[in-house]
């Protein structure tokens, strides 16, 4: 087999042939499903070369019949290999007719045509309509689809497609149709399908115009009672949407679908968004506030895509984060006007830091346009998503909102129903202000986080404060070298007799007391006068950049930040730098077993936080949750995850046992029984109330025993249940966990999405059992490979979360996540790839796990690989 090659952004050429309208028709059945496709075909008016032949994409397809105005081809008319349908002559403008027939049913890698739990469905982007017809299958064709979906009346009740239903009948044989028309031009990444035995929910929506629109919500009848908060969030961004970008719905009819098997999130196909039922559904008893959120994110994000995505689209996949960026800058904006803003800050930049940092950092690393790929479902990552959304969201504040949404209304109406490019983004900012966007367009063609380096000192004769700013970005796989960036950091100097922010001077203009600096060369100096008092600066306020910044704080000065900084984000952030230095010692002790002493400076810093009145209840839990085992890691020259675990343990305990009844008095101020509703005061309780818990069952304490098992048998909420039983779990006694996990596995049997929770609370087990557990886990009735939903609960969470025991020395957890790549990468390729990240992280690790790691690398690629899993493993070993 000849190795995969990829592809190039520079090779880009505009499309030979262009669909004007298509003609679909689906017959479906499992084993056999015949699609009928006729293309309203005509040459590109820019691709006027001599005897273009019309190349069209398919794989997987059992052609029967093709024909051009009617007229059948013969066999030397045209080619068909593995990957391509190839007409060597064809007029400037024709019909072409196909045929070609399809197996859902043994379609387990979920692109295309596929069957979950009986029930048929669609996931095209990117490449997934390839295997349902022969087509132009890339996002710069354009055409107004018309399909007729043809099902078994019984067993397939619902038929449903993009668009508007415009005539349903009755068939022979028990069979019946509807056809659909969608009179908005788009790329058939956006087409969908689904057909099954579903009910729906329904509700309705009045647009800014006064138009009337039709929501439905389609799900399997036992779980008709989890849609009510998708469909309020539906409701919530569609409102949002129009008040704050003026962007408003267009079709008269909107669908979700969920379904079982998928994946990825949810998919923004136009007017049929369909979701992985864990992106959807919901209900008190079953999903945690962060599931509710995540759903509300989500259901949002699908939503806003219907401008950011579908009415304008990308010119071709390198261009991927022009939609996804831009999109989840919206859903981050939406969530945070919904909930606690500090609080959706801090959520996204603490998991963007881990994760992405690591991705930035690790053997494939892109930037947020990649200029190559070989198979374009592994771009779908956090650079792509995470980082184009703090691109987007620098865009924002270098533009001022309201030139910004100058800039998207002109993007909007400039290239509504076309496809385009990052430039044409960048553009429409460039021309609504004026600015010289030029240098930052680099964040879109430089991989790798840049590293800042500050230096700051009062200078007391002259009342000036002189901030030195040195900026380096590490080079990357194929980019060794990196120019300078520029980096919108924002901060302020705050007073250390006052407290409060002071007013900065720059070269003579006054900033005012919270403002943005421009980091534009290698090297820059910043002298800010006027200053009367020493200040500590606080630097990178809201996190204005995705970059990693490193200040010479002593203790003191984080103690000072985390009690007066104006800005919430950066009072969190103190907190996690004065833990992250005392983890830092207690990491060294461990390592050269020297005995651990907590830092009393920590414990007081805690105190404070505990006992002073704070008014943002949620922005006090997240200060008193400790930095992350993942967190911790990506900060360490070489990572030690037995010392990290060790050292993070140690800290908790000692906070524990130093400030149990303030700890043991947040918990009881904070419990309550009122109905449960996934609203932000409510949501912050729970989440104050269970970081204490958390620390008091750090040390198993009696009394926090007896509560923590009142909590799970109370069975309130499930955030406060899966609190609980997480605790009970990963306690070290078993006589607490056992009970426990056995009668919640018996209550929630019947019920996937929770079970899938069962299974990730076991699997983060810090005891050293929880291997055998897992291999054990993996034969329940209820886990299945081919269900990507449990490959992440039970496989995905082990290896990323678990870190002690996935990188047990004897390899026997790298061994394990081998085995499944292995598997999967028959059965689900896309799923293959993503699942093999944390192996693909080696380089972070000492020697013998390096060479452990590397070993199972190359059994995996010794077998015969997916394009996904070759493209993936040889990064990683290059
Ligand atoms: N565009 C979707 C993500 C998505 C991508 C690929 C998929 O299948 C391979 C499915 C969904 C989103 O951003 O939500
Ligand atoms: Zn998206």
């Amino acid at each position: 087999m000849s190795a995969p090659q990829p592809i190039h952004l520079h090779d880009y050429q505009l499309p030979a042939y262009r669909v004007t309208h298509t003609e679909l028709k689906f017959d479906l059945s499992p084993s056999a499903t015949r699609v009928v496709a006729r293309l309203h075909l005509e040459r590109h008016s820019e691709r006027q070369e001599d005897n273009l032949p019309l190349v069209l994409n398919g794989e997987h397809l059992k052609l029967l019949r093709v024909a051009i105005d009617g007229q059948e081809l013969g066999a030397g008319e045209y080619s068909v290999d593995a990957e391509t349908l190839t007409i060597f002559e064809v007029p400037q403008r024709f019909l072409l007719d196909t045929e070609v027939e399809i197996a859902p049913e043994s379609n387990t890698a979920l692109e295309g045509l596929y069957l979950s739990n009986g029930m048929f469905c669609t996931q095209c982007e990117a490449e997934g309509f390839r295997r349902i017809t022969y087509y132009p299958d890339r996002p710069d064709v354009m055409a107004t689809f018309s399909t007729t979906v043809i099902g078994d009346a019984a067993s397939l009740p619902v038929l449903l497609s993009n668009g508007n239903p415009v005539e349903r009948g009755e068939l022979p044989n028990g069979r019946h149709f509807v056809t659909w028309e969608d009179p908005f031009p788009k790329p058939c990444y956006l087409f969908a399908l689904v057909a099954g035995d579903l009910e729906k929910v329904e509700d309705r929506f009045t647009t800014m115009s006064g138009r009337d629109v039709t929501l439905q919500i389609w799900v399997e009848k036992e779980n008709l009672d989890k849609t009510d908060h998708a469909m309020a969030s539906l409701k919530r961004a569609m409102k949002w949407d129009e008040d704050t970008y003026g962007r408003e719905y267009d079709l008269d009819l909107f669908m979700i679908v969920a379904v079982n098997d998928f994946n990825m999130g949810a998919m923004e196909n136009k007017g049929l968004n369909i979701f992985n039922s864990a992106a959807v559904l919901t209900h008190p008893l079953t999903a945690t506030d962060a599931a509710f959120q995540r759903v509300e994110g989500i259901v949002a994000h699908e939503y806003f895509h219907n401008w950011s995505g579908n009415r304008v689209t990308c010119r071709d996949w390198f261009q991927l984060s022009l939609k996804e960026g831009f999109t989840v800058f919206r859903d981050q904006s939406f969530s945070a006007d919904t909930n606690s803003a500090p609080v959706k800050r801090i959520e996204d930049v603490s998991f963007f830091r881990t994760a992405q940092f690591a991705e930035d950092a690790g053997p494939t690393a892109h930037p947020v346009r990649p200029d190559h790929y070989i198979e374009i479902s592994n771009f779908y990552t956090l650079t792509i998503y995470e980082k184009g959304a703090e691109v987007v969201r620098m865009l924002r504040n270098l533009l001022g909102w309201e030139a910004f949404r100058k800039g998207t209304d002109l993007y909007f109406s400039r290239f509504d129903g076309q496809a385009v490019t990052i430039e044409d983004f960048v553009g429409c900012m460039h021309e609504v202000s004026g600015q010289d966007l030029s240098q930052f367009m680099s964040w879109y063609s430089q991989a790798g986080t840049p590293e800042i380096d500050a230096n700051g000192h009062y200078d007391y004769a002259k009342s000036e404060y002189h901030l030195t700013l040195r900026q380096r970005t590490p080079a990357t796989p194929d980019q060794h070298e990196k120019l300078p960036l520029h980096i919108p950091i924002r901060l302020g100097l705050v007073g250390t007799k006052s407290g409060d922010d002071l007013e900065m001077t720059l070269d003579g203009e006054t900033l005012g007391k919270d403002a943005v600096i421009h980091l534009r060369e290698e090297e820059q100096n910043f002298v800010f006068t006027g200053i009367a008092e020493a200040p500590v600066p606080s630097l990178l306020r809201g996190f204005s950049a995705p970059v990693k910044l490193r200040f010479p704080y002593g203790r003191e000065d984080l103690a000072f930040l985390l009690q007066h900084d104006s800005d919430g984000f950066n009072r969190w952030d103190a907190g996690q730098r004065l833990a992250m230095l005392a983890l830092d010692d207690l990491i060294a002790a461990h390592r050269n077993g020297v005995e651990k002493v907590m830092d009393v400076r920590v414990v007081d810093a805690f105190r404070t936080l505990l006992t002073a009145k704070v008014d943002d209840k949620a922005v006090l839990a997240e200060m008193l949750t400790l930095p992350s085992e993942a967190y911790i890691a990506e900060q360490q020259p070489v990572v030690d995850v037995d010392a990290i675990h060790a050292a993070r343990t140690f800290v908790k305990q000692s906070l524990a046992v130093a400030l149990r009844d303030e700890f043991m008095a947040v918990y009881g101020d904070h419990q309550s029984d009122v109905s449960y509703a996934p609203e932000p005061g409510q949501i912050a309780d729970r989440a104050l109330k269970n970081v204490a818990l958390s620390y008091l069952m750090s040390i198993e304490d009696e009394e926090a025993v007896a509560l923590t098992q009142q909590q799970f048998e109370a069975d309130h909420n499930m955030t406060d249940v899966r609190a609980a039983l997480t605790l009970l779990t990963h306690s070290s006694r078993s006589d607490l966990a056992d009970p426990a996990l056995k009668a919640f596995g018996e209550k929630w049997a019947h019920d996937s999405l929770v079970m899938d929770q069962w299974f990730s609370i076991q699997v983060t087990r810090p005891q050293p059992d929880v291997l055998e557990r897992l291999k054990f886990l993996m034969q329940h009735p209820a886990f299945s490979l081919k269900n990507p939903n449990k490959v992440r609960a039970l496989i995905g969470t082990f290896a990323s979360q678990n870190r002690v025991n996935f990188h047990r020395i004897d390899g026997e957890g790298y061994q394990l996540l081998a085995d499944v790549v292995i598997e999967l990468n028959k059965l689900n390729p896309e799923i293959a790839a993503r699942i093999i990240t944390p192996l693909t992280r080696w380089q972070r690790f000492d020697e013998t796990r390096q060479a452990l790691m590397k070993a199972e690398l190359e059994r995996i690629r010794a077998e015969e690989l997916s394009p996904n899993v070759y493209e993936v493993v040889e990064k990683a070993l290059a």
